[in-house]
């Protein structure tokens, strides 16, 4: 009788591992896609359905653990004599429940300041990058599917009744296939926590090799930095930008850069690089939010304001909405003419005293500080006034029309 119970708590308890490990193994899945920067310039729209599929898959792996909660303390007692199982447990417990947490967190993002989702975006990385090899491993490994491979080619080996090997040749066996599991999982995960670790190593990462000319090659003359951006009075950011693009990366340079301000306007402006280079800058420290939990504080960027651009155009009556256009020739985001008057919205050029690199949006790019940077338009080239709604480019896919950051 006892021993019956025992074996059914026994195969409850596999199922919930078994449980986890299909969810665990898709969570991991969405999320390495979500993460991809590749992903997110072949098929934007899919994002952000994998994101909600990703978000109530978050949602389902909570069952698992509710049901296993009531068990736990039954569990541990089975395990009294299994030191090495026990810690185990404690470590796949205080995994899941991080990732769980910083996952809530970052769902409802918007309820927290941006420091905590940031700091719950970094406890989610981690967990990833260190829990979820472990996790799938884990899972794998105490799986029925695992365990009957383990037991087939137990009984292969009796069956063949092979010369006994040094050692004990079964044990080696299944070492052999557990090592074998988990060197294919570290194999696999390897190149992606050196990935998300490289920015953390201290030194920004360079540029990658194929980004376009070094910017003093590709820009002539180079914008000199006022007093105040070099040394920056932010003290130099703090944080490391994720670099986002929908496209890939135009190249600018002196010759074909333009910036323009037309449609509602009663002056109509254009430059070129020489003569926006001219332009009169100021110096603004702000942070940088992205709506995905990353945040970059203390930057210290130069360039011209916004509204200073708009009262040379001299805007029309009529307008009532001012769009912003890429040199990716994709991109497109709006402010209502109230919001885009706001003082520290800016047209970059500086970051921390350097012209912003490619990658990061420049020669020229957009900065709203108080709203998430989705509206911060990168490789900015058009501004123009318009009479009707447009919807930005991820506001189009999903992204809520209200960007402002809760402060
Ligand atoms: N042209 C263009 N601008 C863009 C984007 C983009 O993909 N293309 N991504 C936006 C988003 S969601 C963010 S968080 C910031 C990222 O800026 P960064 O790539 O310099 O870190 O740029 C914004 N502006
Ligand atoms: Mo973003």
């Amino acid at each position: 009788m006892f021993y019956q119970l025992q074996k059914k708590f026994g195969q409850q308890l596999k199922q919930v591992h078994h449980w986890n490990a299909i969810l665990f193994t898709f969570l991991a899945f969405t999320g390495l896609i979500l993460v991809s920067s590749d992903f997110r310039q072949w098929v934007p729209q899919v994002r952000i359905w994998v994101k909600d599929v990703h978000i109530w898959a978050g949602f389902v792996s909570i069952l698992p653990l509710v049901f296993y909660g009531p068990k736990m303390i039954r569990h541990l007692q089975t395990l009294r004599k299994r030191k090495a199982n026990r810690q185990n447990l404690y470590v796949v417990l205080i995994i899941l429940v991080s990732l769980i947490l910083s996952g809530l967190v970052l769902t409802y993002h918007r309820s927290f300041a941006p420091w905590f989702s940031s700091f719950a975006l970094v406890v989610h990385d981690l967990m990833t990058w260190i829990g979820v090899p472990y996790l799938i491993y884990h899972s794998i490994t105490r799986s029925l599917w695992f365990k009957k491979l383990e037991k087939q080619r137990l009984e292969k080996l009796k069956e063949k009744r092979m010369v006994i090997e040094d050692g004990n040749p079964i044990l080696s066996r299944r070492t052999l296939l557990r090592r074998g599991t988990g060197a294919a999982i570290a194999l696999i995960f390897t190149p992606f926590i050196y990935q998300w670790v490289k920015p953390y190593l201290g030194s920004p990462s360079p540029p990658p090799s194929s980004s376009p000319l070094p910017l003093t090659e590709a820009f002539s003359p180079l914008p000199s930095p006022s007093t105040k951006s070099k040394p920056p009075i932010g003290g130099g950011r703090r944080g490391n930008f994720r670099y986002y693009t929908v496209t890939t990366m135009p190249e600018i340079n002196d010759q074909n850069f333009s910036f323009k301000i037309d449609g509602l306007v009663d002056q109509p402006q254009s430059w070129n690089w020489k003569q926006f280079v001219e332009l009169n800058r100021d110096v603004q420290v702000s942070n940088f939010h992205c709506v995905t939990g990353w945040s970059v504080y203390d930057v210290t960027w130069e360039g011209i304001k916004l509204k200073d651009l708009l009262e040379r155009a001299t805007i029309k009556k009529e307008a009532k909405y001012v769009k912003f256009y890429s040199q990716d020739g994709v991109y497109t985001d709006t402010l209502t003419i109230e919001q885009a008057m706001g003082d520290d919205i800016m047209v970059a050029m500086l970051i921390d005293g350097e012209l912003i690199e490619n990658r990061n949006g420049g020669p020229v790019r957009l900065i709203v500080p108080k709203m998430y940077a989705y509206k911060s338009v990168k490789w900015l080239n058009r501004i123009e006034l318009i009479d009707h709604e447009h919807i930005g480019y991820w506001e189009k896919r999903g992204y809520d029309k209200n960007a402002w950051i809760k402060s």
